[in-house]
């Protein structure tokens, strides 16, 4: 062989080592050498967060889970599973005192084949409850049996199989003011300390969590639960954390003040998590637009990351094929790191390098 092809040959063979190495190009031999990494598509969300110590979850809906092919990526790229309405009151606790697992179990199952935890969502809300409770009055007595009941007879159920529960959901206003619900005005502020208390009781190795939108920026609201927090702890109320939904909105623009946030409930001795991430825009989705959710993707995981005690991201479900945002802000969309076709979006590889 001539020696110039010869050399040629050489160049070539490293030139191809490099972009292996570089995890621009893949081949056999580089799939026999290679660990998982962001630019090998082995590596899932979930094994590039276990290495920082964080869990990268989804939430899911029963109905979803006859859809095989959205289950096999279901399955596969996540950790943590939340389900996005089956543990609800409305949907365990039909009629009082007769309770229905059936939604709930379906998705602890499923997460147990799949080897993921399970963050329990949602003991004490405003929304999604029977009309059993909402038909009538209550005297304070009676409202708090109730809600004992409730929260004791859920979390008995599903203690030692899931890792958290969101115990109150959404508990304050836009301005830092309690929200008027049911059991604030039945049964005053004191409700929150009672469920995380009650819970702690029925499980008590399960993670407490606090729960609301719009707390991902310092704030009127994400002060109040800060002074809450705050509070609690020092009345040794069994809280172990603070969920940020963080449904984001590209018109709205980017919580820049989300590291500082997560690290003063971090200084308080409190975990952190992103609980319900989706960035929304309006439609038509350009690419532009795909862009810029991609950087706001990147950087709130870049946050978790940064920040001590955050201790994971859930996207609230991972495809466009079945948010809840297009039904609930009309014109409005795109909001997760997969399209509807279930096709990776510039988001997912904004994930991964945020996570490499
Ligand atoms: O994803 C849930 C959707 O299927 C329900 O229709 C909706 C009803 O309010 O609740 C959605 O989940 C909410 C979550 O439980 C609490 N934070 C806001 C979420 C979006 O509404």
């Amino acid at each position: 062989m001539p020696s110039t092809v010869r050399t040629r040959l050489r160049l070539a063979g490293a030139l191809a080592a490099v972009l292996v190495a570089a995890g621009i190009v893949t081949g056999p031999a580089a799939q026999a050498h290679e660990r998982p990494g962001p630019g090998n598509p082995r590596a899932t969300l979930a094994e590039l967060a276990h290495r920082h110590g964080r869990y990268f979850g989804s939430a899911t809906d029963n109905p979803e889970l006859t859809d095989a092919a959205y289950t096999k990526i279901l399955g596969r790229e996540f950790d943590m599973i939340t389900p996005g309405n089956g543990m609800k009151w409305y949907a365990t606790e039909p009629q009082q005192g007769v309770f229905d697992w059936t939604a709930g179990d379906e998705i602890v199952a499923l997460a147990r084949e799949h080897r993921q935890k399970v963050r329990a969502h949602t003991l004490v809300w405003h929304s999604q409850l029977p009309d059993w409770i909402t038909g009538r009055e209550w005297t304070p007595d009676e409202l708090r049996a109730v809600l004992k009941k409730h929260i004791q007879t859920e979390v008995r159920h599903y203690r030692g199989k899931v890792y958290s529960w969101d115990v109150v959901n959404e508990a304050f206003n836009e301005d830092g003011t309690y929200r008027e619900t049911v059991f604030y005005k039945t049964l005053g502020p004191g409700y929150i300390a009672d469920a995380l208390r009650w819970a702690h009781e029925a499980d008590p190795k399960a993670k407490l969590y606090l729960n609301d939108y719009n707390i991902e920026a310092v704030g009127p609201k994400s002060d109040a639960y800060y002074a809450l927090a705050k509070e609690l702890k020092a009345g040794r109320v069994p809280l172990d954390g603070i969920g940020l939904q963080a449904h984001l909105a590209l018109q709205y623009g980017y919580p820049t003040t989300l590291q500082d946030n997560l690290r003063r409930f971090a200084r308080l001795g409190l975990d952190t998590a992103l609980t319900e991430v989706d960035v929304r825009m309006p439609l038509p989705a350009t690419d532009e637009k795909l862009a810029q959710q991609a950087d706001w993707y990147r950087d709130l995981t870049e946050a978790c990351l940064t920040v001590r005690r955050c201790v994971g991201v859930t996207v609230w479900d991972y495809t466009d094929k079945y948010s809840w945002i297009p039904a609930v802000f009309p014109g409005q969309g795109a909001a997760l790191p997969w399209d509807e076709q279930l096709a990776p979006k510039p988001a997912y590889r904004a994930i991964r390098e945020a996570l490499s």
